[in-house]
């Protein structure tokens, strides 16, 4: 697979005319279809079984999830071949280029459309080439990054493409957006106005345009309409399928390093984060954790009595959670492999024999999860794994990495199917059966699962980790843009490993790191063998302090973050997302170009600082309320930039004026938590006239009773009069355990008017100082109430 050429629209024959659903393209025809979906979600594709014989599309996307409004907009293929997205008032949104939208070239196909000068380009999956993706040409295909692309290249954040590969397009045309959702599983190409043309320099002769194909296989795209990036994200999550609830545990502080082996490490790790008063949830095996490298073994030299073990450790309220590589070892005896071999389930070279690649336990077989018996087969190991006592998977190597071999000759559907066809594909496949087993085990539990590759739709099953990063300051930056697209793309359950997983991360940038990652949808700590030990204590004292205080207040901010999992798991919403997603552009800011803040739901802004050395920055506050400096109590207007210092305490946080942030009581030592009995913070300051509603869920956090009605909703609206809070609460549903809350003011409030149903009664709030992010926060308290 060459990553650095792409197919070029002067080798294609373009469509000059179009009647009955056909296509005229040079002497020949194709069939072309659109389908309004509902809601402004379109999809067109293109069909000739010359052409394009096979369709490799396994994974079923939700197209009939669009239902609730008919489509204002309008896709369509004029009489001579134009293709075009039309806004309710006319204006085309996309306009094909002229005579030259829909081409093809053999078995390649390509989209073109007409690029204009306020056109910006995001999304794109996981990439590490900026938040804008505009004048970019990428492939999307899987890499495994350390085999496939030179080391300093990584090290620089250079290398394309990553693990991952979601070919979606988000567009910003003057103040709407268009979603693009390339629907082909093979190796999608894009060019959003490189304008390359040979040693970088301009194709003179080239419309403005961009465009977007593939080599072979079905063409195929949705078009998703709309005005606003959040309502475009939102409706890309529900026709990809939106991530189930993830199990409270997995939103905690994780800690991994390659070198972790069994027993004693895991009961050294928990000994540590007890003993720093440190919550940690879950700790993680990798490689050396298996007999010989061989998946769905445990070494005997690093476990006894492994049931014992790990009950032991998960008492303690920790949870373990196991790599698990597809490559099986090539050996007799070996009752994995010669399970698979009578199944017939390892996928075919194209002499019609098990394909082998290399992998750590020496000549690996590799399911073929594209055969539903395939995927049965890893599912019953992945269940028996489950039922051994590990609490969570970690999907590695599914790329799928093959060592020296040739990935093009592992062959797929009994032979059948070339390589392309499912190659990024071969993660989901792998997620999706491993999922499968762990729900046998445990039917009433939500597994997590993580995994390092991903196609469109792989956020139903696993959320990812961006794979193995480097301890710098670059990828720290770049860990921002990354996550963020990654959402914008229907992959919102992501995080790096932080500080870093390769080269040694020191003392200034594990503090800049955790800071600005403690927040991020998934946080775990993982490092390289062989790079410095990067443990959170072993920083220093005052690292550790700066550290800690960061990641307990994640775990006191867990109720507040899983309401966005509710909204997620609900509407699609993003968790982690950048200025433009919740706030229009203006002229005077542009936030479209901002890609070092970020907004953790709609209440929480972070500006963190990712400069080496830095101490102040500049700090946009989107919007025209106000914003509340978590580390003076000052409310600041919004509709600006402000200037910053900082110090190696507190990272620059801020929530929006009219939130009602839940948060769990006190200060978090240990991984504890109960998400009915929290403190509920009123973000108000003196003169606010607005009010500010939550339809705060609780649950065990853990089953699937919240799907059975074991769960409590309440109704929060509260607003403000003088220094007086007033909160009215009704309970919607209230299934589960009643809600104790503390109500907690800002800005001198002094008292709180609380309406429960009919009753009413007043509160003291009493003065408190706490510590959100470094500096001292003034507030004042009520006292529990109890519902
Ligand atoms: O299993 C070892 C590593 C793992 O620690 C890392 O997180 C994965 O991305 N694994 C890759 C294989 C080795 C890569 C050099």
């Amino acid at each position: 697979m060459y990553f650095n050429k792409i197919r070029h629209p002067s080798n294609f024959t373009f469509a000059s005319a179009y009647a009955n659903q056909t296509l005229s393209v040079g002497a020949k025809t194709v069939q072309a279809s659109v389908r309004d979906l509902g809601e402004d979600v379109f999809h067109l594709e293109l069909n000739d079984a010359k052409r394009w014989p096979l369709d490799a599309r396994v994974l079923p996307l939700h197209d009939d999830a669009f239902k609730i409004n008919p489509s204002q907009y309008q896709l369509g293929i004029s009489a001579t071949g134009h293709l075009a997205l039309t806004a309710p008032d006319g204006a085309e949104l996309l306009s094909g280029v002229a005579s030259a939208s829909v081409g093809v070239c053999g078995s390649a196909w390509l989209v073109q459309f007409a690029r204009n000068a306020d056109m910006r380009f995001f999304g794109q999956g996981e990439k590490t080439t900026g938040l804008e993706k505009t004048g970019k040409r990428t492939k999307f295909w899987n890499a495994d990054v350390w085999a496939d692309h030179a080391m300093h290249t990584i090290e620089n954040g250079q290398a394309d493409p990553q693990y991952a590969a979601v070919p979606y397009l988000l567009v910003r045309h003057g103040t709407r957006w268009v979603g693009i959702l390339v629907d082909h599983p093979g190796a999608v190409f894009m060019d959003t106005g490189s304008n390359w043309f040979f040693s970088g320099k301009d194709d003179q002769n080239a419309p403005p345009a961009f465009w977007f194909g593939a080599d072979e296989g079905v063409p195929a795209f949705y078009v998703i309409a709309g005005d606003s990036a959040a309502s475009v994200t939102q409706r890309l999550q529900r026709l990809v399928g939106t991530t189930p609830l993830p199990p409270l545990w997995s939103l905690g502080h994780h800690q991994c390093r390659w070198g972790y082996a069994g027993t004693k490490d895991l009961n050294a790790l928990d000994a540590g984060f007890t003993e720093h008063e440190f919550p940690a949830d879950g700790l993680w095996l990798d490689i050396d954790y298996m007999d010989r490298y061989k998946v769905f073994t445990t070494s005997p030299e690093h476990f006894g009595d492994l049931g014992a073990e790990l009950k032991k450790l998960q008492a303690n309220g920790r949870r373990i959670v196991p790599i698990l590589d597809p490559g099986v070892k090539v050996e007799e005896g070996y009752e994995v492999a010669e399970s698979g071999t009578a199944a017939g389930i390892f996928c075919h070279n194209p002499e019609g024999q098990p394909y082998v690649g290399f992998v750590w336990p020496g000549r690996t077989w590799f399911p073929d999860y594209s055969l539903p018996e395939g995927r049965d087969w890893w599912a019953k190991y992945s269940k028996a794994f489950r039922e051994s006592g590990f609490d969570g998977a970690w999907l590695d190597m599914n790329d799928p990495s093959t060592g020296a071999a040739e990935v093009d000759d592992m062959l797929f559907n009994r032979g059948t199917w070339p390589h392309w066809t499912y190659h990024n594909q071969y993660a989901v496949g792998m997620a999706q059966a491993t999922r499968d087993g762990f729900l046998a085990a445990r039917p009433d539990e939500r597994p997590f699962l993580l995994a390092r590759s991903a196609y469109t739709g792989s956020s139903r099953f696993t959320a990812l980790w961006t794979g193995d990063n480097h301890s710098n300051w670059h990828h720290l930056r770049t860990s921002i843009h990354c996550s963020m697209n990654l959402a914008l793309s229907g992959i919102p359950f992501n995080g790096p490993d932080v500080p870093g997983f390769g080269s040694h991360a020191d003392k200034e940038l594990a503090i800049a790191w955790y800071k600005a990652g403690c927040l991020f949808p998934f946080m775990r700590n993982h490092a390289n063998a062989g790079t410095a030990r990067q443990e959170p204590w072993v920083f220093g004292p005052e690292a550790l302090q700066v550290i800690r205080h960061h990641v307990r207040l994640r775990y006191k901010l867990l109720p507040y973050m899983y309401q966005l999992w509710n909204d997620q798991e609900k509407n699609g919403t993003a968790v982690m997302r950048p200025l433009f997603h919740d706030y229009a552009n203006t002229d005077a800011m542009e936030l479209d170009r901002i890609d070092d803040q970020f907004l953790i739901g709609p209440a929480i802004l972070q500006a963190p600082l990712v400069q080496q050395g830095q101490q102040q920055r500049n700090v946009i506050l989107p919007g025209t309320g106000r914003w509340m400096d978590v580390n003076t109590g000052d409310f600041l207007a919004g509709g600006r930039g402000i200037h910053v210092t900082s110090n190696t305490e507190s990272t620059p946080i801020y929530l929006k004026e009219g939130s009602l942030v839940p948060m769990q009581v006190g200060v978090r030592t240990t991984a504890a938590n109960d998400l009915a009995d929290i403190e509920l913070h009123v973000i108000l300051g003196a003169g606010s006239t607005g009010t500010a509603t939550l339809d705060y869920v609780a649950d065990d956090g853990l089953s699937y009773g919240y799907q059975r009605g074991v769960r409590n909703v309440y109704r929060l609206t509260a607003s403000r009069a003088g220094d007086v809070l007033t909160l009215d609460v009704s309970a919607l549903q209230t299934g589960w355990k009643p809600l104790r809350l503390r109500v907690v003011g800002y800005d001198s409030a002094s008292s709180l008017q609380l309406r429960v149903g009919d009753q009413r009664s007043t509160l003291a709030l009493t003065p408190f100082a706490w510590n959100f992010s470094g500096g001292s926060l003034a507030a004042a308290a009520s006292a529990p109430i109890d519902l």
